[in-house]
């Protein structure tokens, strides 16, 4: 459901609330950090008490760039000091939730130990599966690019006009999710993005926070090099023995197979910690990734899907993956 039409629930639960934390997911990236700061100012533009909640040890070069920038302008704490900012009638403080709807997700779960679901908020565009929180208001759509898509809705319906610098970070997020307007990009995310613009937002400062490290990239790259056609259409690309990737790392390599003619479906499996196999994959027809990674013990939709294979080696991960293929082409 669009965000719009559920704006009024969204107010009320705003409105009642004194103090308002917002937390996104582990490993922010400019969509979790441009949503939960674009909210952030909508909420401060309402004279609201807010805090965002980051725990993240390490960040990728676009959010480090942001962060340092923002540095003193905006209240950031960590999740354990949540219980010193409380808002001292209990039933006035309020949880947002954002770009993510899984617990295990969550940039710090005992966070959620201070909130009823009364009082959290998720705002989100990914699938709910099994780990999904449950809160008083849940406004998840999946047809969406991204929670900065939905948060530049806001903003519009809402009509309060926040800093050219904030609309960037919003933008920014829109730009990542949808792999410069490749991916899920629908006429409202042009829209979103026009209004934005509009808004003051910089295009060049987005590709300034989307520049990557050069090195980092060629690293990525090589996951290219290794890949396999199957069926013509799909594409599995497999990391290096010694190489331990990031998640967001196979998820990019992955959006990028799919650039290649012919390709339909990818899946890129990496070693994402010294025993842990992750995998990414990508669909734009055909093969439905999310139930294929489900067999792996991960989720996703047809169209985006991840899984973790514990204790296992690549070459394992990947004769598993051709299994599942051929079993669904069989059915
Ligand atoms: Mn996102």
């Amino acid at each position: 459901m669009r965000i719009i039409e559920q704006r009024k629930q969204l107010s009320k639960k705003i409105k009642k609330a004194k103090t308002i934390f917002i937390m996104a997911h582990q490993d922010l990236d400019l969509d979790a950090l441009g949503s939960s700061i674009g909210f952030y100012s909508i909420l401060e533009k309402m004279g609201k008490n807010c805090y965002l909640i980051i725990d993240d040890k390490r960040n990728e070069l676009g959010v480090s760039k942001i962060l340092k920038e923002l540095d003193g302008c905006i209240g950031i704490i960590k999740g354990d000091d949540v219980c010193n900012h409380l808002y001292s009638r209990i039933g006035q403080n309020l949880l947002l939730i954002l770009d993510t709807n899984k617990k295990e997700l969550l940039q710090n779960q005992s966070v959620l130990d201070y909130f009823d679901e009364e009082h959290m908020i998720i705002i989100d565009h990914h699938d709910k599966g099994p780990t999904s929180l449950t809160a008083g208001l849940e406004i998840i759509d999946q047809e969406v690019s991204s929670t900065c898509e939905m948060v530049a809705n806001l903003m519009e319906c809402y009509q309060v006009k926040i800093d050219p610098y904030y609309s960037t970070l919003v933008l920014s997020g829109i730009v990542l999710d949808t792999n410069n307007f490749t991916l899920k990009t629908t006429e409202e995310t042009y829209y979103a993005a026009y209004f934005l613009t509009n808004q003051g937002a910089s295009p060049k400062k987005v590709q300034y926070l989307l520049k990557q490290d050069i090195k980092e990239y060629m690293e990525r790259q090589q996951l290219i090099l290794n890949v396999d056609i199957k069926n013509k259409t799909i594409a599995i690309s497999k990391g290096s023995a010694y190489t331990i990737y990031r998640r967001e790392d196979l998820a990019k390599i992955a959006d990028t197979l799919l650039f290649f003619n012919d390709i339909e479906t990818t899946f890129v499996i990496g070693k994402v910690g010294e025993k842990t196999i992750g995998i990414s994959a990508r669909s734009s027809s055909g093969v439905n990734v999310g139930e294929v990674l489900s067999k792996l013990g991960g989720g996703g939709d047809e169209h985006v899907a991840a899984a973790r294979v514990e204790d296992s080696t690549i070459a394992k991960v990947e004769s598993e993956l051709i299994k599942i293929l051929k079993e669904i082409e069989g059915e």
